[in-house]
Parts: structure tokens; C-alpha cells; sequence
């Protein structure tokens, strides 16, 4: 049974800043899909802080087409108001967000619902945090052997993905003739905007020619750049809120860092907030933010991730206190990830690096590298791989990045000395398959990982340096243990 904790917002301490608009005017006017940790602490806090400069009506509906909808009864009983506690080792700030307007689950409301007010007049954007997983791309196409994708195009009417339950409520805003639209990705992918309108218009041409047009000649789908650093909610950041709101428990609390950024790409067909009040940079072309953030921010994540785990470091504020990890990874962000970059006019990437260093020895954190493990055959592609094609082309090094490729095939054994954790990976089943066929052989297991081609593209695994130098990295690590493996990389 749930505890509907509710808060009182009469006894807050006086340092708990409330929203400074009026909530009763707000429209669900943006449905965010995937109302996870980042979209609470990135998205929905843009909008807040536009919504205090504006006084405007762009209010939003969390959309979630999975999981169990107990959270958003919890948001429901606290109508819809949450904390946000912004923290580092410098100190916190703390205010209740109150963008959100209104929720739907699917668990709870339905799936017809949620289409029907996904095609409502005032609605005009849908944006959406669902994991690189979620937009059922492969090699930059739809991925049509997926389940979902395959259940979702023989049912329109009773969709499981994103990608289908948009392209329904597309089909049903053209059929009510409710003109343009914008659908806006917010996930960690190069070119999202362009992906997602891959995924979403050959999904709609597979069944329907003419909504494929349609949705052409109607929807945009700017492609953004967010970034902050938001942990998986735990026990520990709940206590930390309470006693930030003095004794009071906010089941519905977010802990971050204090910095955030957003550059969104100024391409929406039916208006939109002016988020630019709330620091967000509209710009004309988001792809050299991305690529600088993915492979410096997110490249070095995961590379912390799966050494740092496999080298028994908890956190990556953790890793941070390794010099040998703190001196490796910006030699990964300066040395091998700059290079390859076309970084936006007014940064400059040592700075930038030196920033997310400094981000990432935030201790207040506790941001898990095992959390930032997992989905690896999602993220290493955009993360590491481009980066890898840039070096064999130009003929330089990447040890840092192979040897990150290493700890990966290292990581999904699911061992740790004589302790298991779970892999978490939407593709965890071949993964495992291969572990248990292959992994006491190095070569057959190596060549079995890098034989999955919607990870490792054809041109990299034909290279037989890389494919060398892959088979060293993931022997150095299991022979030597990540931490040396590390250590090495110094000399
Ligand atoms: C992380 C990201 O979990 C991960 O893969 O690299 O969530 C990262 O914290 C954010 O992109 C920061 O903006």
C-alpha cells in the first residue's frame, strides 16, 4: 500500500523558494514523455523558470508508457509540486517545482487516453527523455526487427513505444486536422531531432504513405543538446531533502548538480516557451554541442563507469579521488576525444574539460558508475566509436578510448572478484549468451562481442590494428584488473 505523503507547505523553512507564478493558468501545452530522474531535474526546471519570467501558460503533462504509476499518483497527491534540491560541495539550494500541470500512465489512464491528449488543440510540443533505447534506431533506421516496433505496427490503436504511440497520436491530429507540430528529442544521441524523425516517418510510411507525408510536411523535430547531472534518486538523497525541508519527506524529491545547459535547435512549427529566459541557447545548429558533450562528458562517464566499477570505485566523485583516474581521464577528454571535435565557436575545450572534472568531483552526488554502466551497447557507438574511426583515419592514438571498449567487455561478465550485479542492457540477453559460450576462450569471446554489428560497425571491426588493440585492452583488464589497466595508461 502506498504512504500518499503530502506536504505541508505552510511549515517549509523559509529557504525553500515556492513557484512565483500562478499555477491555475497553466495548459498542459508540452507532453514530456519519460518523466524519469532528468527530465524532472533538466526539463520540467527550464520551464519552471521560464514560467516565473513570463507568466505564461505553457504548462506540462508527464507521459509514461511504462513501469508502475504509483509515482504519479504521488506527484498527483502533491498536485503535482516537487522539490528540487540543487547540491554540491560548495552548498545547496532548494525550491519546489511546479511546471507539471498534469500526469497520465498508461498502467492507470490508458492508452487511448494518453493518444487523445496527445492530440489535443492546445498541445503543441511533445518532447521526451526515453533513453537511447527508446527510439528503436538501428544504423540509422528504424528497427523494424524490434518487438515493440513490430507489436506497435500491427496495432496502432493500442501502441507500446514511444515511436508508435506518437506516430498514433500523429495520425490522429491530422485526422482531426489540427495543423502543425513539433516533436523535440532530449535524449543523449547525436542528431536526435533527425533520428527521431527517421524512426517516427518510416515508421508511419511502413503503414500509411500519405500520414508519412503529412508528418513531413507538418512536424519538426529539432534536435537539442541537454546536459546535468541528476543520480538516480536513493534513500540517502530523500534523508538529505528532509532535512532540507525540515523533517518533512518529499517522495517525489530530486537531488542534482547546480549546472545545467540546454541548446536547443530553433526549429518549432506551433510556438513554444521562451525558454531563452531561463538560460536555454536557441541556436540554428545543435550538432557541434552534442558531439562536444557526448564524447567529452558522456565518453568519459562511461569510460569511468566500467573501469572505475570494475576497480571497486562506487561513485564517480570516487573515481575523482584517484589521481590516476582523475589524470587518465582528461588525458581521454584533451588527448583523444578534442581532436576529433568541431567544438562550438566560443568554448574552449580545455576549460570545458577542467569544468566537467570539477562537475564530476562534486561529492554530494553519489552518482553511481554502475547506474551510467548500463545500456552499453546503446551509448558506446556515439560515445567512443566515432571517435575510434577519427584516430585509425588520422592515424593516432586511442588507447584510452579501446581501453574503455576493454573494461565494457570486461564489465558485462557481471562479475566483480567473487561478487555479481546485474548487467542492465536492452540487448543483456545476447550479451549474456556470449559470456557463457565464449568467455573462457579471450579471442572467441572478443571476436563473438565484436561480431554484434548493431554495436561495432563493419568498417572499425574490419581494421585489424583495432580489432588488435581491442584484444589487448580486454586481456590487460582481466588479467591485471582494471585499476592497473588504468595505471598503465600513465606511463
Ligand atoms: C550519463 C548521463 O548515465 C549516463 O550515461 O553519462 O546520464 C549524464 O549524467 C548526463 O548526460 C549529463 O548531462
Amino acid at each position: 500500500m502506498t504512504d500518499f505523503v503530502t506536504l505541508n507547505l505552510d511549515a517549509l523553512p523559509e529557504a525553500v523558494e515556492l513557484p512565483s507564478y500562478d499555477r491555475s493558468a497553466l495548459k498542459p501545452r508540452i507532453a514530456h514523455i519519460g518523466f524519469g530522474a532528468f527530465a524532472r531535474a533538466h526539463i520540467a526546471m527550464h520551464l519552471h523558470e521560464t514560467l516565473a519570467e513570463t507568466g505564461s501558460d505553457w504548462g506540462m503533462r508527464a507521459v509514461e508508457l511504462f513501469g508502475s504509476p504509483e509515482r504519479f499518483d504521488m506527484l498527483d497527491a502533491n498536485d503535482r509540486l516537487y522539490t528540487l534540491v540543487e547540491t554540491s560541495d560548495e552548498g545547496k539550494s532548494t525550491r519546489l517545482l511546479g511546471a507539471l500541470c498534469d500526469t497520465q500512465h498508461v498502467a492507470r489512464d490508458g492508452i487511448a487516453a494518453i493518444i487523445d491528449g496527445l492530440a489535443e488543440e492546445d498541445l503543441k510540443i511533445i518532447s521526451m527523455t526515453i533513453t537511447e533505447k527508446g527510439y528503436c534506431v538501428k544504423n540509422e533506421h528504424l528497427d523494424t526487427d524490434n518487438e515493440l516496433i513490430q507489436h506497435d505496427l500491427a496495432n496502432l490503436d493500442a501502441p507500446k513505444s514511444a515511436i508508435g504511440v506518437i506516430v498514433a497520436a500523429l495520425a490522429k491530429r491530422r485526422e482531426l486536422d489540427r495543423g502543425p507540430f513539433t516533436v523535440m528529442s532530449c535524449d543523449n544521441l547525436p542528431h536526435n531531432g533527425k533520428l527521431t524523425r527517421i524512426s517516427i516517418l518510416e515508421f508511419a510510411k511502413t503503414l500509411d504513405a500519405e500520414l508519412g507525408a503529412w508528418i513531413e510536411a507538418n512536424v519538426s523535430f529539432p534536435s537539442t543538446m541537454v546536459d546535468r547531472i541528476v543520480p538516480a534518486l536513493t534513500d540517502e538523497s530523500i534523508e538529505l531533502v528532509s532535512e532540507v525541508l525540515g523533517g518533512q519527506t518529499d517522495p517525489n524529491c530530486i537531488v542534482c548538480e547546480p549546472f545545467r545547459q540546454w541548446v536547443i535547435e530553433d526549429n518549432f512549427m506551433a510556438g513554444r516557451p521562451e525558454w531563452e529566459t531561463a538560460g536555454a541557447q536557441l541556436v540554428a545548429d545543435v550538432e557541434p554541442f552534442e558531439e562536444m558533450k557526448l564524447r567529452t562528458l558522456n565518453g568519459c562517464h562511461s569510460f569511468l563507469a566500467y573501469l572505475g566499477f570494475l576497480a571497486g570505485k562506487e561513485t564517480i566523485s570516487d573515481c575523482m579521488a584517484d589521481p590516476v583516474f582523475h589524470a587518465e581521464a582528461r588525458k581521454l577528454m584533451v588527448d583523444e576525444q578534442r581532436p576529433t571535435l568541431d567544438v562550438p565557436g566560443d568554448v574552449d575545450l580545455l576549460e570545458y574539460a577542467d569544468m566537467l572534472l570539477k562537475r564530476f568531483s562534486n561529492s554530494q552526488l553519489k552518482h553511481r558508475t554502475w547506474q551510467i554502466a548500463s545500456d552499453g551497447t546503446q551509448k558506446m557507438p556515439q560515445r567512443w566509436l566515432n571517435s575510434v574511426r577519427w584516430h585509425i583515419e588520422n592515424g593516432s592514438s586511442y588507447r584510452h578510448l579501446v581501453l574503455g571498449i576493454g573494461g565494457w567487455m570486461n564489465y558485462i561478465k557481471g562479475k566483480r572478484g567473487g561478487e555479481s550485479y546485474e548487467v542492465l542492457d536492452p540487448m543483456a540477453g545476447k550479451l549474456a549468451d556470449i559470456v557463457s559460450r565464449f568467455s573462457d576462450d579471450a579471442t572467441h569471446y572478443v571476436d563473438a562481442l565484436l561480431a554484434l554489428d548493431e554495436v561495432f560497425p563493419k568498417d572499425l571491426v574490419g581494421n585489424d590494428d583495432f580489432r588488435t588493440a581491442v584484444h589487448l585492452a580486454y586481456v590487460k583488464v582481466a588479467a591485471e584488473g582494471a585499476q592497473r589497466a588504468v595505471e598503465a595508461l600513465a606511463d
